[in-house]
This record gives structure tokens, sequence and C-alpha cells, in this order.
């Protein structure tokens, strides 16, 4: 293994670099039980502190191209029927961030780096019982960071593809809770009742895991609705990386969403 990973990774604490090591496989034996239970599985401590700094000042060097995204979005994609007004499918909700692309994250980043070790890859595969795993080929969407200021948040939604792998960079000092619902809907039925009901009254329904910087995390977005709430006035900012996976190679996002971001432009970043 290249040693600069070394550097990245407790592999002491989780050793991604012994497939066949009992560590390991407890490790992803109590994965998957996490997932299946609440849709979520969380590795505290995965990067090393110092490495964090140094991410993130990769991620500030590059702050100035951002693309901003800023408009209130329904939690799912148009389509073509006639919804109620007040539908829940309809309901908009509001978003505001600034995502820092794949194309901008350069190869030799640290970021980078961790998202291309191959271990890293096929212990997420290993996790999601998968037969096979690929990173994205998307040059937009693979690998981006969402950089959240005071005010931002990012609404109601669910992801388009079946599991997301975030790093959190920093946290915010107020506000920027991260929220959610396991298992709200499944293939067969969207429980349009239920998710009314979470917006209605998210204080009573939605999960709120203490995630901290440095734990990576494993998460059904697709099947779990789930927000970010809003970053206080005063926050410093919450910095989230975001890695993309799919069963099948080269796999990339629908471009109505990449011109979606893209069209928003780029904006300073404060
Ligand atoms: O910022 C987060 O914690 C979640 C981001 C998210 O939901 C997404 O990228 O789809
Ligand atoms: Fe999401």
């Amino acid at each position: 293994m290249d040693s600069a990973l070394r550097q990245l990774v407790d592999f002491a604490r989780y050793p991604l670099d012994e497939p066949d090591s009992q560590q390991l496989q407890n490790l992803v034996a109590e994965c998957r039980a996490d997932l299946e239970e609440r849709a979520l599985c969380a590795l505290p401590g995965f990067v090393r502190p110092e490495v964090l700094v140094r991410m993130e000042a990769e991620i500030a060097s590059v702050a100035g191209e951002a693309y901003r995204f800023d408009h209130a979005r329904p939690a799912y994609d148009p389509d073509d029927n006639e919804w109620p007004p007040d539908h829940p499918r309809v309901a908009v909700h509001d978003c505001r961030y600034h995502q820092i692309l794949n194309h901008q994250i350069s190869n030799d980043s640290l970021l980078r780096q961790l998202y291309l070790c191959e271990c890293l890859t096929e212990f997420v595969r290993q996790v999601l019982g998968y037969t096979t795993l690929f990173r994205s080929a998307c040059p937009h969407l693979a690998l981006t960071v969402h950089v959240g200021g005071p005010g931002d948040c990012n609404g109601w939604h669910y992801d388009s593809n079946d599991a997301v792998f975030s790093l959190l960079l920093s946290e915010a000092d107020s506000g920027g809770n991260f929220e959610y619902v396991p298992y709200v809907r499944d293939g067969h039925n969207e429980n349009y009742e239920a998710l009314a009901d979470i917006f209605a009254r998210p204080q009573d329904l939605a999960a709120r895991p203490p995630i901290r910087a440095g734990t990576l995390t494993l998460f059904k977005g697709n099947e779990s609705i789930h927000r970010v709430t809003e970053i206080g006035a005063a926050s410093k900012p919450r910095r989230i990386a975001v890695f993309s996976y799919d069963r099948a190679p080269n796999m990339v996002f629908s471009q109505g969403y990449i011109e979606q971001v893209r069209s928003l432009g780029q904006g300073v970043m404060t």
C-alpha cells in the first residue's frame, strides 16, 4: 500500500488494509447491521485530525471557484403527473450551499488520494453486500465537496444513487445538523403520508446523529429522506466531501442535474 495513504487513515482502528483479518470482517459485519437497522453507519475518527486540517486547506484554496446552489427544490425530481399543490412530492425546501465539483479537486490532493484508494472501494462494496462496486466516472459529481456558510442549508431530499459515502471535514458551530428518517420508502411504497408528517414535525420524527469532523459515513439516502438544517449566523463553514460509487462501471450523473448545478454559476464563497 501507498505509504502516503497510511498517513491519511487510522488503519489501526479501521484495518481496511488487511482485508482478510478478523478485525476487518467484524467491522464490516457491524456496519452492515447498522445500515440495515438505521440506514446509516458511521466511522468516527477515520481520517486523522492533522490530515483533516490539510484537506480543509486544499478545499479552501479552490473555494473561490465553487458553484453556488441557491433555490428551493422538491424532494423528488419533477415527473409528468399533476400533483395537488400541498402534496409532499411537490413541496419545495430551501437549499443553499456552495459546491466544489470533481474536476476542481486536484488529482494530487489528499481527498482524491483517499477516494482513489482501492481498499476503500472494496470496503464499501462489502458493507453494501454488492458483487461489484466502482467509483463513479462522472467528471462533475464523482467526488464533490459541499461548503455551507451562515444561513446555508440542504433541504429534504432523497439521493438518486443507492448509497452515499461522505467525510465530514469541518463542523458548523451552530446548526448545520444532518437529520434523516430511515427507510421511509422502498421500491414499492413511497409512503407519502409518513413523508408529509416528517415535513410537518421534523423535531419529533427525524433522527439527528451527532456526526463529528473526521467521520466517514455510509448512508442509504435513496430510501431515507434527509436534510441539513440551517447553519447559524456566526458559524464557521461546514464542509463535507461526498464520494459516489455505483454497481456498474462508468456511471455518470444525469445531464439535467449537472446542468442545473453548473448553470447556477460560480460565486465568491464567504
Ligand atoms: O451535507 C450532508 O450531510 C448531506 C449531503 C447530501 O445529502 C447529499 O449530498 O446528497
Ligand atoms: Fe443527500
